[in-house]
């Protein structure tokens, strides 16, 4: 168990390109594949140290590059409770990735161990899966021999969606206690989802298949074994692009992101009117649904429209169980649509906050509330109940069997989301209760808004790290004046809104752009990108 110093020196993986420099970024650490093998060395040695400086509580890793293209790959730490590494911790993963020999290794392990306060002979317990790229056996290896020298307890989950290993590290951490989150097993999960959404959706007949593109990633195989814990009379599934075999096929023009971006059916589809439709990303933790309507145009349900459905269905059920005193928000950022904002805050009168791009900064501001809503635009999201709200929850008495009803739904709902992450059988699930409650179509949950139209033109520029933003990245500090310009052009266009904020994720700037119509959003996308350049 103990953390060998020396041995690090010698077993150390040395970057394979000289001058890479790695940042573990919102999405941990990504790049083309053949990059990672040293990388994924030390952060065997980070989850390690972070496993000693909580005392042995479970940490996560999990390899995937989510909808990036197949040659790509990345990983990122998975904290005890099932969240995203934590913020302070993201630097030293960086200093741990950058340093290329034994000595300077050394070095910083030290260092963090002593900013920590690390006792190196604590115990330390690391679980770790993969998604099915086919770089993933050779990076599991590298990973295994940091977790090695390090002298953690190391257990391998094999292939798993990213949000089944945010689950299974949450239910080890809470396992025996009064918080326990369920098995720690991939079998657990499927139980507790299924029997969550039967007594979500009991009594109501079943809702049309719904065909799901799993972007030829780990959510088809996933997915085609959870249905074997569903009978056919509760839910109805298709899977489309799951072919995890034929090399070149992951993400290729299917999946969640192309379809959001492209805002177009994904390849392999052949979607009618009436059909009902959903895609998932490569790791299975975004999920977007869309529909053609009878005039034949296409139709995306985003993240949006999830929230905004999704916080509707919550709202009404608090209030039927009567516990209303539970303050319920919605968490979006810049990129949420114009019209998405104006439903919740005027129809639904829910309260929105708006924050940076990435899940860690949506989930915290999701924690202030008693049940806290969280979605981005392209489809990463879930819903966060409170211990408190939790606990109302679970000891309410009923007075009416109406009141029953609904507390039994609500509690069912707050086990069909999967609550450390969003992940998309479990957000399929949600919105799948909701509409088999209603008994509505994907025309009846559009109804809601009509979203604006919205452009986002990607600006590759000499350098990114100029682009200094403010107020939830919606405007430019610097470069100074920059803004004003926009501001300018904004004005111009009846609900003309646009942004720009440097990617944290790609070596460019993003430019997002609506207004009332198709060719104004165009227009307005241009300009500013022209003034980006
Ligand atoms: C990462 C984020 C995602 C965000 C995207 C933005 C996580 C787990 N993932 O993929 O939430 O939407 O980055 O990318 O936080 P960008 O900075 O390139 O626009
Ligand atoms: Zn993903």
């Amino acid at each position: 168990m103990t953390f060998d110093l020396s041995a690090i020196k010698s077993t150390i993986i040395p970057h394979k390109v000289e001058g890479t420099i790695y940042a573990y970024g919102t999405a941990g650490f990504r790049t083309k594949a053949h990059l990672l093998d040293s990388v994924m060395y030390k952060v065997g040695i980070l989850a390690a140290l972070r496993s000693k400086k909580l005392n042995g509580a479970t940490i996560g890793v999990m390899i995937t590059a989510s909808h990036n293209p197949e040659e790509d790959n990345g990983v990122k730490l998975v904290d005890p409770r099932g969240e995203m590494l934590e913020q302070s911790w993201e630097n030293y993963a960086t200093k741990l990735a950058n340093a290329n020999d034994g000595d300077s290794l050394a070095e910083v392990v030290e260092q963090i161990v002593t900013a920590q306060e690390i006792n190196l002979d604590a115990p330390a317990a690391v679980v770790y899966a993969h998604d099915t790229r086919p770089s993933c056996p050779e990076l599991v290896k590298c990973l295994e021999s940091g977790l090695s020298v390090s002298g953690a307890k190391a257990t391998g989950y094999g292939l798993k969606t990213t949000p089944m290993l945010h689950y299974i590290v949450r239910c080890i951490n809470t396992a025996g206690t009064n918080d326990a989150y369920g098995e720690p097993t991939e079998e657990g999960y499927y139980k507790k989802l299924s029997e969550a959404f039967m007594t979500a959706v009991a009594g109501k007949p079943r809702l049309s298949t719904l065909h799901v593109d799993c972007g030829n990633g780990v959510g088809a195989p996933k997915l085609a074994e959870f249905v074997k814990y569903l009978p056919e009379d509760v839910l109805s599934l298709k899977i489309i692009n799951g072919d995890i075999h034929t090399e070149g096929k992951l993400n290729k023009d299917c999946g969640a992101d192309y379809v959001k971006t492209r805002q177009q059916a994904p390849l392999g589809s052949e979607i009618a009117p009436g059909d009902r439709y959903c895609s998932f990303d490569g790791d299975a933790d975004r999920i977007v649904f869309y529909y053609v309507d009878s005039n034949g145009v296409f139709k995306l349900l985003d993240g949006d429209k999830i929230a905004g459905l999704a916080a509707m269905f919550i709202m009404e059920l608090v209030q039927d169980v009567g516990i209303d005193t539970l303050k319920v928000g919605v968490v979006q950022t810049a990129y949420a649509n114009g019209s998405s904002t104006n439903y919740l805050t005027n129809v639904l009168k829910v309260p929105v906050s708006c924050v940076p791009t990435g899940v860690k900064h949506l989930h915290h501001e999701a924690e202030k509330y008693d049940i806290g809503v969280y979605f981005e635009a392209n489809g990463h999201g879930t819903v966060l109940f409170s211990p408190e709200a939790l606990n109302t929850i679970n000891t309410i008495e009923a007075k009416t069997p109406a009141q029953q009803q609904a507390i039994n739904q609500l509690k069912a709902v707050t086990d069909v989301i999967n609550q450390t992450v969003g992940d998309a059988i479990s957000d399929m699930l949600l919105v799948e209760t909701i509409l088999t409650n209603r008994q509505w179509g994907p025309e009846e949950w559009d109804q809601a808004y009509t979203d604006l139209p919205n452009r986002l033109v990607k600006v590759v520029v000499a350098d990114r790290t100029i682009f200094k933003t403010t107020n939830a990245e919606r405007e430019l500090v610097e470069p100074e004046g920059l803004q004003e310009q926009i501001n300018e052009h904004v004005a111009k266009y009846s609900h003309g809104r646009s942004f720009v904020r440097a990617s944290g994720t790609e070596d460019a700037v993003r430019v997002y752009a609506e207004a009332a119509t198709r060719s104004e959003t165009d227009e307005l996308a241009n300009k500013v990108s022209l003034l980006v350049y």
